[in-house]
């Protein structure tokens, strides 16, 4: 197809920028939170697509595949739906099964969804299209931010479980620490008795912290003390911007108020992927021990 150029949309001038109080503050608390960031509309939105997507690929085999994931005792540890078109995939909480479950049971019990943004425009929308979010990512950049990864994390009311402490770049293996940032954003009011998140404020200053791998990859215990950790309440429409080494949790959610949110991890531009065995040189701590959950993992550290 052939564009005239005057039927080439203009690009939309970019509004957004943070304050000099604001990057400071993320600097030295290692998260920032805007109000309202999204509008209404674009927030219900979000959540129909969550609940379309959901739905698409639990009712069509075409697209979708079924894995039923086992422990050692031939226990469903986690049933996952994924795509056989895209690196997209959904999970439902530990040990849910969905055998002879309706389809509307199964989305109440979805914990996690990878790759989101790949499946709905809303979500691309929201997050890597949001020309005013990539400015904002950039400016603490100082560089341009490109998308590293979606997750959606959807705490089920009553059943969600606990996602103990960590540090994304635990997860990750991006060679500059500082150019990775998480975007946390509610659908629903996040609140501390649906699980809203939870930071240790200024932690990302501790620079990596050994992770260990318990029911899932967690810091180790004696890391730093959990009592100063303080709960990040949001309305819906707010979005949390994190540094990738800030320690941060979700408890259980025992309430009967379903928590949905998105996410997605920006990088800089300039930032580059590692391999694992280099990544253990960057995320370490000062003794010099590898602190990533792939190395807890490998090295059984
Ligand atoms: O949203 C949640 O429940 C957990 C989010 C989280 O810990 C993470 O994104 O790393």
């Amino acid at each position: 197809m052939i564009f005239r150029k005057s039927s080439i949309p203009k690009r939309q001038p970019f509004t957004a920028k943070l304050s000099e109080e604001q990057l400071e503050q993320y600097h030295s608390d290692g998260f920032l939170v805007l109000r309202g960031f999204l509008n209404r509309r674009i927030v219900k939105q979000g959540k129909q697509a969550l609940s379309d997507v959901i739905r698409r690929h639990i009712e069509s085999s075409e697209v979708c595949c079924y894995e039923a994931l086992g422990s050692e005792e031939g226990k469903l540890t986690a049933a996952r739906y994924c795509n056989r078109h895209s690196p997209f995939f959904f999970q439902l909480e530990p040990g849910w099964d969905p055998e002879g479950k309706s389809s509307k049971e199964i989305e109440l019990a979805v914990s996690k969804l990878m790759n989101h943004h790949t499946e709905h425009q809303v979500f691309h929308q929201i997050g890597p299209g949001n020309v005013d979010l990539l400015r904002l990512i950039g400016q603490i950049f100082e560089d341009y931010a490109v998308l590293y990864q979606s997750v959606a994390f959807v705490k089920p009311a009553l059943i969600g479980s606990e996602k103990p402490w960590h540090q994304d770049n635990a997860y990750f293996r991006m060679q500059d620490l500082e150019k990775v940032i998480g975007v946390w954003i509610a659908l629903d009011r996040a609140t501390k008795e649906n699980a809203c998140m939870h930071v240790l404020k200024g932690g990302h200053r501790l620079g990596p912290l050994r992770h260990q791998i318990a029911d899932e990859c967690e810091i180790k215990k004696d890391r730093f003390d959990r009592a100063k950790a303080i709960p990040v309440e949001m309305e819906p429409g707010d979005i949390l911007i994190f540094h990738s080494n800030l320690p941060h949790m979700t408890p259980a959610n025992n309430s009967p108020y379903r928590r949905r949110s998105v996410q997605y991890h920006f990088r800089a531009e300039g930032n580059t992927m590692l391999s694992y065995l280099d990544y253990e040189k960057v995320f370490k701590e000062a003794d010099g021990t590898p602190a990533s959950c792939a190395a807890a993992q490998a090295r059984g550290l």
